[in-house]
C-alpha cells in the first residue's frame, strides 16, 4: 500500500501543482484556494499543537488524522466540485476548496 501511495504521490508531483495551505493562528492560510484535478494540497502546521484536517465531501473526501506541529500532510484532488475543508478540533477552521 505504501508503495502505491509513494506512486500516486510522483504522478501528481509531476502533472499537478501543489499547493500549500498553511495552518497558522487556527486558520487556514489561504482561506480559499483553486485548484485542478491532479493537483494536490500540502497542509503545513505552523501551530504548536495539533490540527486534523479533514473533508466530508464524497468525491475528495480525505481525513489526514491528527498532524503534529511542524509537520506536513499532502491530499491529491480527485474531481472537481467545490467542497469545505474543516478540523477536527478546531471547528472554527475553514477552507473553502475550488477544484477545475
Ligand atoms: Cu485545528
Amino acid at each position: 500500500m505504501k508503495k502505491i501511495a509513494l506512486a500516486t504521490l510522483l504522478v501528481a508531483s509531476l502533472f499537478g501543482a501543489d499547493h500549500v495551505i498553511n495552518q497558522k493562528g487556527k486558520t487556514f492560510i489561504p482561506h480559499e484556494v483553486t485548484v485542478k484535478v491532479g493537483d494536490t494540497l500540502t497542509f503545513l502546521n505552523s501551530d504548536p499543537f495539533a490540527h486534523n484536517t479533514y473533508t466530508d465531501d464524497e468525491a475528495n473526501e480525505f481525513d489526514i488524522g491528527m498532524q503534529a506541529s511542524g509537520t506536513k500532510k499532502t491530499v491529491t484532488i480527485k474531481a472537481p466540485g467545490q467542497f469545505s475543508v474543516e478540523c477536527a478540533i478546531h471547528p472554527n477552521m475553514l477552507l473553502e476548496v475550488t477544484a477545475k
